[in-house]
């Protein structure tokens, strides 16, 4: 390969390995061939681990913002090479892997995912509970909200092409940072491909905190999907509490012998009435997010805007509320009719509040989300 290779590493307190993993590195270089540079990105570590690196030959930042997330995006962008390959500080990754890294990227992989699952774990490298708990849960809840098929989708070994970085969109300064590349190179529709790596017991202490950084991930997961935290919840609880209203509308109802009435009701104008606010503010979070060009419009924003304008969300939005007011009025007739004696209408009362509620709600998000369209877009 002609073009240079930078490898970055992160780096806090790593006085025990860094110097060793420079020199790994710089000789994995040497041995492939290609012509590099090694880079670590300290975060003002008080080991002495920046001269260490400095002494093995390493460039060493210093990146005031703390963080795995942030020290990489600095690293990435001091990097000069034309790919760039991402290792821990901690002696824990084996530069052996290192060739068929490049030789994945030179067949034209944009991104290459170390795979520790594919190569050795050293025992005692991984704990178990990370191993067989955390990482089965957030590389599944990955593959699934964003199908991105990646084996072992928190492999610290890494490395892609340097001009896909600005496809990457990369932002989080934790280690959920991790997550996100893989995300951003899935929706960013890259070629991503797989290579085993050896995994080995790392020197020094692990930075890792399992429950916060656990979360930071799968916080990160939920929140960069709005279909999956919002409109699929949204629209379950929506169409449940439909059912019911419409169902107890005519009166109880019994099923498998048991009776269902006017407080089932109440309960199924309860989930419609979330269900909806849900979906709006999905809808909201969809919008906002394609329009500001964050994520590439979908398939069910593009269905959506197929059968959808503002008129006629503020028509729909309308119809339903007058269909509420006017069986508001109609019972409101009757009971005039009746000389203003005993009034039981509490199921066509309910259903009418729905209706209105409903009405308003899309009105005023339909005018919401256009509003969004209309000030969020950037002039052409
Ligand atoms: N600059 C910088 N480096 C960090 C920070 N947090 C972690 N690192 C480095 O990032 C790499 C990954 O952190 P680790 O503690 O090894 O996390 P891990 O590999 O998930 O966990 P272990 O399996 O225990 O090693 C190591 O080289 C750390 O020194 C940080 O806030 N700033
Ligand atoms: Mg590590």
């Amino acid at each position: 390969m002609s073009e240079g290779v930078s490898v970055v590493l992160p780096c806090l307190n790593e006085v025990d390995s860094v110097a060793s993993v420079v020199r790994e590195a710089k000789r994995a270089m040497d041995e492939a061939g290609v012509a590099g540079e090694v880079i670590v990105v300290d975060n003002g570590s008080t080991d002495g681990s920046a001269e260490a690196a400095i002494a093995a030959g390493a460039r060493v930042i210093n990146e005031r913002r703390r963080g795995y997330g942030s020290a990489y995006m600095r690293g990435f962008a001091e990097a000069e090479g034309e790919v760039i390959v991402m290792a821990d500080a901690d002696g824990s990754y084996d530069f052996s892997a290192l060739p068929g890294f490049l030789d994945r990227i030179r067949d034209g992989d944009d991104l290459v995912m170390g795979s520790r699952f594919k190569g050795r774990i050293e025992p005692g490298a991984m704990p178990w509970t990370h191993r067989h708990i955390g990482s089965p849960i957030l590389s599944g809840l990955l593959n699934l909200l964003y199908r991105t098929g990646i084996e072992d989708a928190h492999c610290g070994m890494r490395a892609f092409r340097r001009d896909v970085l600005p496809e990457l969109r990369l932002r989080m300064p934790g280690m959920e940072f991790a997550s996100e590349m893989v995300v951003n190179a899935a929706r960013a529709r890259l070629r991503i491909g797989e290579v085993p790596v050896n995994y080995r017991m790392r020197g020094g202490k692990s930075k890792l905190r399992t429950v916060p950084d656990g979360w930071r991930h799968l916080r990160f997961l939920m929140l960069y999907s709005p279909t999956h935290l919002f409109l699929v919840p949204g629209l379950a609880l929506l169409l449940i509490g439909l059912v019911l209203l419409v169902a107890l509308l005519p009166g109880p109802v019994i099923v498998l012998g048991r009776l269902f009435d006017i407080h089932v009701m109440v309960l199924g104008a309860l989930l419609t009435l979330i269900g909806f606010q849900v979906l709006a503010i999905g809808l909201y979070a969809k919008t906002l997010a394609v329009t500001l060009r964050l994520q590439p419009m979908d398939r069910t924003l593009r269905a959506l805007r197929a059968v959808f304008s503002l008129e006629r969300g503020l028509a729909a939005g309308a119809l339903l509320f007058v269909l509420g007011f006017i069986v508001d009025f109609w019972i409101a007739t009757e009971w005039a009719a009746s000389g203003f004696g005993p009034l039981n209408a509490v199921r066509p009362a309910l259903f009418a509040l729905v209706a209105m509620l409903l009405g308003l709600q899309t009105m005023f998000s339909s005018l919401f989300l256009f509003a969004i369209e209309l000030q969020v877009r950037e002039p052409a």
